[in-house]
């Protein structure tokens, strides 16, 4: 098995044992727009450390796998044009050319679990898409977390997906998902879905717990602990679906497909709502990474 190229940051705290929280970059790529991409990703960064954990990003650049970005690379990654998007199938073939690519959810637990780290913070996963019963859209995000032992930190998953369908695909995969300090599964830029998650947590301690007890039982994959944003960011549901709808029948209007669906549908929600969406993402990506942090630290702390 290779290892990622660490920074020395990552590799330090990795080394020491000290609590480190893997980020992914496809949200930089193709999540948000410039110059918000760079200022979150700084921002995440900044306060996955005010948490007390290392923040590790993880991408290929020119062929290399990295966990831990300096500065100019971030930078770079978020000024750069055209940049593959990374999931399980995309990670090899981009290494083997040189090329660049940013990690979808997918592609970061790979990246994080082959570095040793085993959180990992985001904004959205990727699930099953509205009338994937014509399109068969199914986020390879979910596979991963059924294989990878990694647990991730989102706030639920956008309404842009049939969240119902997800949370099915998620319980045949086998993967636990808790809402947290809540019973209703969150729905990203909204605190509530109306569906209750199939499992609640009260504390990172708990969530860490849970974690070790996979590994000790010999289960493989991950978790997913969705974080619901903080009610003073919510947008409600409401004023959503009139918007989401428009964006997907222009989707289907304009033959988007693959991995056109997720960037086009957060762009045009973006626009139509005069970038108040952006402003919640940024509020729940933050969120999780404090969140994130805490979960981090109670891994590195010995269990009893
Ligand atoms: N959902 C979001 N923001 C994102 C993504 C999803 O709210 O940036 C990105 C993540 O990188 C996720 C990917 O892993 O899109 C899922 O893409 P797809 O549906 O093509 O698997
Ligand atoms: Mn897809």
């Amino acid at each position: 098995m290779i290892r990622p190229t660490l920074s020395p940051e990552v590799a330090d705290a990795l080394a020491d044992g000290r609590p480190v929280v893997a980020l992914e970059s496809t949200i930089i790529t193709h999540g948000m727009p410039w110059p918000q991409n760079l200022e979150t990703a700084r921002l995440v960064e900044e306060t996955v450390r005010s948490g007390g954990a290392v923040p590790a990003t993880i991408a290929v650049i020119d062929g290399v796998l990295y966990a831990g970005l300096t500065a100019e690379q971030l930078e770079a990654l978020a000024r750069a044009q055209g940049v593959a998007k990374l999931s399980r199938a995309d990670i090899a073939a981009c290494m083997a050319q040189g090329r660049t690519g940013a990690t979808t959810v997918a592609g970061t637990m790979i990246g994080a679990h082959l570095a040793g780290i085993d959180v990992f913070a985001t904004g959205g996963i990727g699930g099953v898409h509205k009338g994937a019963e014509d399109s068969f859209d199914i986020s390879a995000d979910l596979h991963e977390l059924a294989r990878t032992p990694v647990t991730v930190v989102a706030a639920g998953a956008k309404a842009i997906l049939d969240l119902p369908k997800t949370l099915e695909v998620l319980e045949t995969l086998g993967v636990p998902v808790f809402a947290y300090r809540q019973d209703d599964f969150p729905a990203f830029w909204s605190r509530s879905s109306g569906l209750t998650a199939p499992l609640r947590a009260e504390s990172p301690a708990e969530i860490a717990a849970a974690h070790r007890l996979r590994g000790d039982l010999g289960l493989d994959g991950g978790q997913l602990v969705a974080n619901p944003i903080k009610a003073g960011d919510e947008i409600p549901a409401e004023t959503l679906a009139p918007i989401i709808a428009q964006a997907q029948a222009e989707a289907e209007a304009q033959g988007i497909s693959g991995k056109g669906v997720t960037p086009f549908l957060l762009q045009r929600i973006f626009e139509l709502t005069d970038g108040r969406s952006l402003t919640s993402n940024i509020a729940l990506v933050l969120n999780n990474a404090r969140l994130g942090a805490e979960i981090a630290r109670e891994l590195a702390t010995p269990a009893l």
